[in-house]
């Protein structure tokens, strides 16, 4: 089979197998929203991509964070295939996990802590992974690849610990000596957007985490327990040089409440990339939209 065709095989199990998953579990799903007049801050990625539509300025999706935090207040458990658009700097075409569209499969949880949704990923990555090896396990060995049955719970790091063991690119070389996936949790405050939750008992760690792939994959998702209060949202937001003009559908959500939640987001195309074994994600989308390269379509 074609690098193509198998790629498109797994990501239609990957999608297959969440649904019916989450659906198990009690979530429902979400239509995306892809146009949005306030989006997540993604500090790293400086540029933004918007449309104007009706005499206003509207972002394209770059997560639907702010809209799990409110969708959460309607429903307990949610989920959508979020479609995404992040402007990454060109450079980032060369770490074989930068797409500037790409799809998340992003879910919140109503009044859950960070270690309900942690155990949650782990079973829902199993579940898929599974699912991919019975569906897909003879065209993936055909193509030289095998994924390993890993077994829960994951080992878990903080960052700081990550930081002293491996250095300044620990998540990369974390990934790439881990044979498991591994949890890298309690990122530093300024690490992260405004929304993740301070610990109350832990000033200046956040309540938040990535799961990282083995054999070099990188990051597979990321998540955490969210800011809800309207004061600390506030000063949150501040503390991060940002205007609370620009979050004000934020700051009203919260001033209507917003109940307390967590939740997370995991790529589509890094998920697949790693079952695949591709080298880059642009491998896996029949259209890849790859950080300063034109397409043809
Ligand atoms: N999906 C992530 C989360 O739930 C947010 C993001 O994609 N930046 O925390």
């Amino acid at each position: 089979m074609k690098c193509e065709a198998l790629a498109l095989e797994v990501t239609s199990v990957v999608l297959g197998a969440s649904r019916e998953f989450l659906a198990r579990e009690g979530f429902i799903e979400l239509l995306p929203v892809i146009l949005a007049p306030v989006t997540d801050p993604l500090r790293t990625t400086p540029e933004w991509a918007t449309v104007s539509a009706y005499g206003s300025s509207w972002y394209l999706t770059r997560s639907m964070i702010f809209h799990k935090q409110a969708a959460v207040r309607v429903h307990p458990k949610i989920f959508c295939f979020s479609p995404n658009v992040r402007l990454e700097p060109v450079e980032r075409a060369q770490t074989g996990r930068h797409l500037f569209e790409f799809v998340q499969l992003d879910l919140e949880v109503r009044n859950a802590a960070r270690e309900e949704v942690m155990d949650l990923g782990e079973r829902l990555l199993l579940h898929i992974l599974a699912e991919v090896r019975r569906e897909c396990g003879k065209a993936l060995a055909k193509a030289g690849r095998e994924i390993p049955e890993y077994s829960r719970p994951f080992p878990r790091i903080t960052w700081h610990e990550a930081r002293r063991e491996f250095g300044e690119d620990f998540e990369l070389v974390l990934s790439q000596k881990s044979e498991t996936p591994v949890w890298l949790v309690d990122f530093p405050i300024d690490q992260r957007e405004f929304y993740d939750r301070e610990d109350p008992e832990r000033p200046g760690i956040l309540r938040d985490m990535d799961l990282i792939y083995p054999e070099g994959y990188g990051e597979a998702l990321s998540g955490g327990e969210r800011e809800h209060e309207l004061a600390r949202i506030k000063a949150r937001i501040l503390r991060q040089g940002l205007s609370l003009d620009a979050y004000a559908p934020i700051l009203a959500l919260a001033e209507d409440g917003l109940p307390p939640s967590a939740g997370f987001g995991i790529g589509v195309e890094r998920l697949v990339r790693f079952v695949c074994g591709f080298d880059h994600v642009r491998k896996v989308r029949l259209f890849p939209r790859v950080p300063g390269e034109r397409a043809l379509l």
